[in-house]
């Protein structure tokens, strides 16, 4: 049986995780957020299909076409988190869980990171955890797919 898909979706300026500013975001590059990843999504029997881009367009292109195509979605907005509509929108659309994730504590940070419109279509969000949260948000969504008979299992 083919592994159930997941997108991991990331937002504009994560290419240059473990690159600049380590002090707020950590040292791990975002190949290493993939490996990481994929690491998890075997353990898990799920496949990945983990992306980056600083355009807000092809981001809501891609959450676009993960219907039909994925069974999740695990997307850190960055940027566009606080200003995108479209982005929201597109999710709202696709009708699959969401996992929003992001790298550092939006609500401790300023007032203007702490309103996510991409909230507004996640089942659920994980801040503030490092990087560690993208294995998190994958282990969630192992368990929101999951068919609903292993619901009753310890
Ligand atoms: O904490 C997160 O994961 C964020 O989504 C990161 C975004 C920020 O705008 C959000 O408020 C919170 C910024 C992504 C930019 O990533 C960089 C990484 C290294 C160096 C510079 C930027």
């Amino acid at each position: 049986m083919t592994p159930p898909l997941i997108a991991v979706l990331n937002g504009p300026n994560l290419n240059l995780l473990g690159i600049r500013e380590p002090a707020k975001y950590g040292t791990a590059t975002l190949d290493d957020v993939e490996s990481l990843c994929a690491e998890v999504a075997e353990e898990l029997g799920l496949a990945i299909d983990f992306r980056q881009t600083n355009g807000e367009g092809e981001l809501i292109t891609w959450v676009q076409e993960c219907r039909g195509r994925a069974a999740g979605i695990i997307i850190n907005p960055a940027g566009y988190t606080t200003t995108s509509i479209g982005l929201l929108d597109a999710l709202i659309a696709v009708e699959l869980p969401v996992i929003e994730v992001h790298i550092t504590n939006i609500h401790r940070r300023e007032e203007f990171r702490h309103n996510s419109y991409v909230s507004k279509a996640a089942t659920g969000v994980v801040a503030g955890l490092g990087v560690q949260g993208y294995a998190l948000a994958l282990r969630a969504m192992a368990q929101l797919i999951a068919p609903a008979e292993a619901e009753d299992l310890p």
